[in-house]
C-alpha cells in the first residue's frame, strides 16, 4: 500500500518561505543519523591515525634539540610527549609520514560529507539552550575549525612546497592540539549515539525501505538529522556513501604514488613534482630542491670546497679527496619528505658521522651534531641531529649514491643521510659539522 503521507507532503504543503533554522528547509532524504554515524566512525579511526602520525612526525624533527629545527614557542606543555626519534627500522618515517599525508588527503571527501550531513544542526535556534550544550557547541567550533585549518595548511604545504617557511610547523602543530581538544570531546559525546544508530538497524535508504504499515507506531526516538519533509530520493544512502568512497579512492590513487618509485609515482598527479622526471641512472630519484633553484654553483662545490669539522679536539678541514680516503661505509636508506613523498632505499656511501665525531674529539659515545650547508638563502640550510642518530653506523656524510658520485642536485660534494629521519634533516651541500651538546 502506498504511503499516503509521503506522497502528499511534498506536493500539497503551502510553499511558505523557510529559513535554514526550520528543519524542513533541509530536504535531502539522504541525511540521517545512520549516514552521519558511518561517516563519523570512519573519521574516528582515520583521523586518529592522521593525528598520531602527525604528532610522531613533529617528534621526528628533534624540535626540542636546537631552535634551528623548529622555532615553535611554548611547545613546552604541548610537547610533553616528545622523545628521541629512533633510527630504526630505517623506513620508519617513510611509513608514518606516508600514512599521515595519504590518509589525510583521502579523508577530505569524508570530512566534507560529514559536515554536509550535519549542517542543519548548525542553524538550530536558539543556538544554545543549556550550559552543557554551550560546551558542546564550543567543542564543535574547535573541531570543525581545527579540522579545516589542518586540511588547508597541510594541503598548502604539500602542494605549494612550504608556503609558510618556518612557520608551517608552528601553525600545523598548534592547529593539531586545537583539533585534538574538539575531536576528543566530540567523540566522547557522540560515539555512543553513533554506535546505537548503527546497531538499531534503521533502514539504510528511504528508497530501499519497505513501506511501513499505515497504522504502524511511530519510531520512539525521531531521527534528529533526517529531514521532516524530504524530497523524493535520487540516490540511496548507500549510493551517497559510495560516491564519497569513490572520491576518496580517486585521491588515494593520485596521492599514494608519491611514496613509491617506478610507474606508481607517475600516477601521483596531485603532487606538484609528481609528473616530474628525476632523470635516470644512479642519481635518478626524486629531488626536492635543485642546486640551480637554490643558486648553488660550481664555484661553491668545486675543487675549493672544504668540510669543516669542529669539536673539543679542535677545528679540521677536509677536501672531498681526503674524505674519500677515509674508511667508507654503505647504507641503503630512503629519502622520506614531510610532504609525504619518499623514495625506495638508495645505496649511499661515505664517512660515518660517528667517525667524524671521533676526529672532533669524541672517540666514544658521540653527542649530537649541528650541521650547516653552504647554501646561502632559503630554508633547511641547518639541522641538528641527536646523539642516537650520530651513533648509528648507517648515519653517513654521504659522498656517493648507487655507485656514483652524488649529483649536484642530491647534494654534491657531501650530504647527510640518517636512517628513519625526515628528509629535511638530511642536509645537502654540507659545509660544517659541529659536534657537541645541542
Ligand atoms: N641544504 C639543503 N638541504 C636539504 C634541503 C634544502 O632545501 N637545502 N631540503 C631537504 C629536504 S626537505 C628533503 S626532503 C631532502 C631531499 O633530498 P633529495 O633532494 O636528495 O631527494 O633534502 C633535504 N636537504
Ligand atoms: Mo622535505
Amino acid at each position: 500500500m502506498p504511503d499516503l503521507r509521503r506522497l502528499r507532503a511534498p506536493l500539497h504543503r503551502p510553499t511558505a518561505v523557510r529559513t535554514p533554522a526550520d528543519p524542513a528547509f533541509w530536504r535531502s532524504p539522504v541525511r540521517g543519523l545512520r549516514l552521519t554515524a558511518v561517516l563519523g566512525l570512519v573519521l574516528l579511526a582515520g583521523l586518529t591515525l592522521v593525528l598520531v602520525t602527525g604528532l610522531l612526525s613533529y617528534a621526528a624533527y628533534n624540535p626540542d634539540l636546537n631552535p634551528v629545527n623548529d622555532k615553535t614557542p611554548d611547545k613546552g606543555l604541548l610537547g610533553f610527549y616528545l622523545f628521541s626519534w629512533p633510527t630504526g627500522p630505517h623506513w620508519l618515517y617513510r611509513l608514518t609520514q606516508g600514512l599521515h599525508v595519504t590518509v589525510g588527503v583521502v579523508l577530505v571527501p569524508v570530512v566534507l560529507a560529514k559536515l554536509w550531513s550535519v549542517i542543519p544542526r548548525l542553524f538550530v535556534l536558539p543556538p544554545v539552550r543549556s550550559a552543557a550544550q554551550a560546551l558542546e557547541r564550543i567543542s564543535l567550533l574547535l573541531l570543525v575549525g581545527g579540522v579545516l585549518f589542518q586540511i588547508i595548511t597541510g594541503l598548502l604545504n604539500i602542494q605549494l612546497d612550504y608556503l609558510f617557511p618556518g612557520s608551517f610547523y608552528t601553525l600545523h602543530f598548534y592547529g593539531a592540539w586545537v583539533f585534538t581538544a574538539g575531536f576528543v570531546a566530540h567523540a566522547a559525546l557522540k560515539l555512543p549515539r553513533a554506535v546505537r544508530a548503527l546497531r538499531r538497524g534503521v533502514p539504510d535508504s528511504p528508497a530501499a525501505a519497505p513501506d511501513p504499515p499505515v497504522d504502524a507506531a511511530p519510531p520512539v526516538v525521531p531521527d534528529p538529522l533526517a529531514s521532516p519533509d524530504p524530497l523524493p530520493p535520487t540516490v540511496s544512502r548507500r549510493g551517497a556513501l559510495a560516491m564519497v568512497g569513490a572520491g576518496s579512492l580517486l585521491l588515494l590513487v593520485t596521492t599514494a604514488g608519491r611514496s613509491f618509485d617506478g610507474p606508481l609515482r607517475s600516477l601521483a598527479l596531485l603532487t606538484p613534482r609528481g609528473g616530474e622526471e628525476p632523470g635516470s641512472g644512479p642519481n635518478g630519484f626524486q629531488i626536492n630542491k635543485t642546486a640551480a633553484a637554490l643558486r648553488i654553483t660550481e664555484a661553491d662545490t668545486g675543487e675549493g670546497w672544504r668540510l669543516t669539522v669542529r669539536g673539543p679536539a679542535g677545528e679540521f678541514r677536509f677536501s672531498r679527496a681526503q674524505l674519500l680516503a677515509m674508511e667508507q661505509h654503505g647504507a641503503a636508506l630512503p629519502i622520506a619528505c614531510v610532504e609525504g613523498w619518499s623514495t625506495s632505499d638508495q645505496r649511499w656511501r661515505g664517512v660515518r658521522l660517528s667517525h667524524l665525531a671521533a676526529l672532533a674529539g669524541y672517540p666514544a659515545d658521540p653527542p649530537g651534531v649541528f650541521v650547516e650547508s653552504l647554501q646561502r638563502a632559503g630554508s633547511f640550510r641547518k639541522a641538528a641531529l641527536r646523539d642516537n642518530q650520530v651513533r648509528d653506523g648507517r648515519s653517513l656524510l654521504a659522498l656517493e649514491v648507487n655507485g656514483a658520485p652524488l649529483s649536484a642536485d642530491h647534494g654534491y660534494p657531501a650530504r647527510i643521510i640518517v636512517p628513519a629521519a625526515p628528509g629535511v634533516l638530511n642536509t645537502k651541500w654540507v659545509r660544517t659539522l659541529t659536534f657537541g651538546e645541542l
